[in-house]
């Protein structure tokens, strides 16, 4: 039987657990990433494990998220990252080099690695054959210090491309193609493997845009083959030597088959407020346009660039809409300025920002009230703009950049004709904002620079015998972390701190959640399906923790998300019967009895007695060995320090 080549991958760094369908297996990282709003708590938990260097191939610490310096908090981060990754054997990539999914693309990724990365959008990786996983903070500092990653031998799905795309269809419209499909929750526990006669005709960055929204799929992670346009990208990169030809076997075994014509691909967006809430232009109708953010990690490549700047030159953006641009890496920006597709675009009236997450985190450029903004990011979950009432449209950047000019949503192939864009056959390379580690023998010498935000991880403790509590909170189904932990330029400067940032957890749904769950000292929380979906954001477990929450029940967890709550000493249970979900409210009074010893025990069903209702309520805690262990310990970072010490 062949393999698929997401299994040649995984099989070549299987190091724990039995190399079968379904089993957990832990595998070798050879390269991590961090962004900054993340990497704080994700540098902590490393000093807290307390390996003097990485002991991966590659680590590279990013600053690319919280770079809207309004106060001291981020710029405290920055210094206290940059710090961490000089005495600690990282790559500082300096605030400015830009989007760590982008710069890592084009500067660090090598075909046929592994990689995770405290960012659910590190699939992007697999634009050019990674195995290219987003992660918990504390699992990248555990990879750092030479840990295994565990995940569950996935499901692979083949994606099976045919034909080509048409004029102004982008590959941003084949993965929403992929997403209307599948839904947010189509990809959980699956890997999305793209192969076919389709493939050749997609450059790397079209590739990565597809890989990159995967993770707006749920899937562990997506990828691309690595055949002849992955070694040209590699080449123009002065990259030929990391490049290795990957396939798949042709009599590989694949879960599930997806079949996709690109020929049949039309312009699409995802409307509000979620990325599979998939139609046509001609489906959403006449759509006035306030604002349109062109960037982010998925659509930010010079590619995308130069398409837009083809569609601005020598026009101007529609009186009525706002057009910001922010190229995706200091290569992206230094190129466009060099060929003069910036001036381009600054003639056209766009509001050029810095080679960074910006608008996509809400880190500036909050749409207007009730105001329509097309963006060519991921995700449009409700809020995650900084407004709460923005309705987000995600789209091409072709279709973006056309609307900008129209004042309304359009069809990009209304533009007519379009010229063939050429992939660069040498892109400007210069990573002097990459700044080395110190060498092994000046490491003792680095100043770690710990700014008064930073503060320490939460208190944890081993499994109690007994819970018994009270639900603080229910809330329904496709709960995202952004829900959970939310984000933009007020909350993000907390991700050190948090006792702060715990203050903001769940307001979007409730806002005296924080103060009530804080009051009543431990407590759970109650969910619908597909909890926890979005960012790999540690803090949605860490602000819970603080908050005293023992256990979070629902109908099915989002990945990241439930490996951080195991994480964080959270037990994640779900409902064995789903209608069981109406069994239990907020407030109710509620006990898992023996818990300690049943799942010492390796129990997998566990009873939640609702003494309010008087009713019990039977529910999964599928834990296997290791996270069995870790929950016991009270978390990844209690069970690390006693195998370390063992
Ligand atoms: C996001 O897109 O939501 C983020 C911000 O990049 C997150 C990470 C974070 O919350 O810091 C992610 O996707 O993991
Ligand atoms: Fe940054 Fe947005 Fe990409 Fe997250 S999705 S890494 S915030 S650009």
């Amino acid at each position: 039987m062949g393999l698929t080549l997401t299994e040649k991958i995984l099989k070549a760094h299987v190091v724990d657990g039995e190399f079968v369908k379904g089993n957990e297996i832990g595998i070798r990282i050879d390269q991590t990433l961090t962004q900054d709003a993340t990497g704080t708590m994700a540098y902590l938990e490393f000093e807290a494990i307390g390996v003097p260097r990485v002991k991966t191939e590659r680590s590279v610490a990013y600053i690319d998220h919280n770079t809207l310096q309004s106060g001291f908090e981020n710029a405290d981060d920055h210094r206290f990252i940059g710090s961490v990754a000089k005495k600690h054997g990282i790559w500082f990539s300096r605030p400015g080099n830009g989007i760590c999914h982008q710069v890592h693309l084009e500067r660090f990724g090598i075909p046929g690695k592994t990689l995770i990365g405290s960012d659910s959008h590190t699939p992007t990786g697999g634009g050019i054959g990674m195995i290219a996983i987003g992660a918990g903070g504390l699992d990248v500092a555990v990879a750092m210090g030479g840990g295994a990653y565990y995940i569950t031998y996935p499901k692979i799905v083949k994606v099976n491309l045919t034909g080509k795309l048409s004029t102004w269809v982008a590959a941003k419209d084949v993965i929403l193609e992929v997403l209307k499909r599948l839904s947010v929750k189509g990809g959980v526990g699956k890997v999305i493997e793209y192969c076919g006669e389709g493939v050749k005709t997609l450059t790397v960055p079209e590739r990565a845009t597809i890989t990159n929204m995967g993770a707006e799929l749920g899937a562990t992670t997506s990828i691309f083959p690595s055949d002849e346009v992955t070694l040209e990208f590699l080449k123009a990169q002065d990259r030929a030597d990391v490049w290795t030809e990957l396939k798949a076997d042709d009599n590989a075994v694949y879960d599930e088959e997806v079949n996709i014509d690109l020929s049949a691909i039309v312009p699409m967006a995802a409307c509000p407020h979620s990325p599979d809430n998939v139609k046509t232009v001609a489906e959403i109708g006449r759509l006035k346009v306030d604002q349109v953010c062109i960037g982010s990690c998925t659509n930010s490549s010079f590619m995308d660039m130069m398409k837009v700047a083809y569609i601005l030159k020598g026009k101007t953006v529609h009186p009525d809409v706002s057009l910001a641009i922010a190229p995706g890496s200091k290569q992206v920006l230094n190129m466009i300025a060099q060929n003069g597709a910036l001036a381009t675009m600054i003639d056209a009236g766009a509001r050029i920002l810095e080679s960074a997450c910006g608008p996509c985190i809400g880190m500036g450029q909050s749409p207007n009230s009730g105001g329509v903004s097309l963006r060519t990011f991921n995700r449009n979950f409700e809020g995650r703009s900084g407004t709460k009432d923005g309705q987000i449209y995600l789209v091409s950047p072709e279709m973006a950049a056309a609307s900008a000019l129209t004042g309304y949503l359009t069809d990009p192939r209304e533009l007519g004709e379009m010229p063939k864009f050429e992939m660069p056959r040498q892109f400007v390379i210069n990573d002097n904002m990459v700044a080395a580690p110190a060498p092994v023998e000046e490491m003792d010498k680095v100043e770690i620079l710990r700014g008064p935000n930073i503060k320490p991880y939460p208190e944890t403790a081993p499994l109690v015998d007994n819970i018994e509590c009270k639900v603080s909170l229910k809330v329904g189904d496709n709960i995202t972390t952004d829900h959970i932990m939310p984000a933009g330029a007020k909350i993000l400067p907390l991700r050190s701190n948090i006792p702060a940032i715990s203050q903001h957890c769940f307001t979007v749904c409730d806002e005296d959640f924080p103060r009530r769950a804080k009051t009543l000292g431990k407590s759970i929380i109650v969910g619908g399906v597909n909890y926890g979906q979005g960012s790999s954001r540690e803090h949605a477990a860490l602000a819970p923790l603080y908050l005293g929450i023992k256990a979070v029940l629902v109908k099915s967890f989002a990945r990241i998300h439930r490996a951080n709550l195991i994480n964080a000493g959270i037990l994640p249970l779900t409902f064995v019967s789903e209608e069981d979900y109406d069994k239990i409210g907020q407030g109710d009074e509620i006990a898992i009895e023996n818990v300690r010893a049943d799942i010492e025990a390796g129990k997998t069903q566990l009873t939640v007695i609702n003494k309010t209702k008087g009713v019990s309520i039977p529910v999964l805690c599928e834990l296997t060995g290791r996270t069995k262990d870790i929950i016991l310990a009270g978390g990844l970072l209690d069970y690390t320090r006693e195998s370390l010490k063992k």
